[in-house]
């Protein structure tokens, strides 16, 4: 089964967001099987965006990420990374499809609440990053026979 990484950025969590995001995978039928409240340090931080380095908004993306407590996920199902992705949103909040996570609870490009993984390669890349092994936890959930074909 496929598995991705998401993560409620330092606004999301300062505006309460986590357990209606959490809510959100959850009823889509996506399981979470790794889940941490952190302060994340800058090596890690500039690893995950390490595409973004030369970018003009990389140093405020930094220091924005750095500014309070992330909370980082591991969630799995069919086509995790793909599915997620729908669900979180255009990166612009502004242009972010209403019922999405960004269209639902953002308004600016710098701060639009929360990170998915773009590709599943993006996806193993990112969960190597910020877990380690012992931390995914593999079980069934109880509905699993009735979500999938
Ligand atoms: P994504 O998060 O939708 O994958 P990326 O293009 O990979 O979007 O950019 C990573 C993050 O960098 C965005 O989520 C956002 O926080 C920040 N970012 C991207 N473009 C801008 C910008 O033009 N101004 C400020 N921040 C930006
Ligand atoms: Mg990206």
């Amino acid at each position: 089964m496929d598995r991705t990484f998401v993560m409620v950025k330092p606004d999301g969590v300062q505006r309460g967001l986590v357990g209606e995001i959490v809510s959100r995978f959850e009823a889509k039928g996506l399981k979470l099987v790794g889940a941490k409240l952190e302060r994340l340090p800058e090596e890690r931080v500039v690893e995950q965006y390490r595409e973004h380095k030369e970018k003009p908004f990389f140093p405020g993306l930094k220091a924005y990420i750095m500014s309070g407590p992330c909370f980082l996920m591991a969630w799995e199902g069919k086509g995790a990374a793909a599915v997620v992705r729908m669900m979180v949103g255009a990166t612009n909040p502004a242009e972010a499809a209403p019922g999405s996570i960004r269209g639902d609870f953002a308004l600016d490009i710098g701060r639009n609440v929360i990170h998915a993984s773009d590709s599943p390669e993006s996806a193993a890349r990112e969960l190597g990053i910020h877990f380690a092994p012992g931390e995914l936890i593999g079980y069934s959930r109880i509905d699993e026979p009735v979500l999938y074909e």
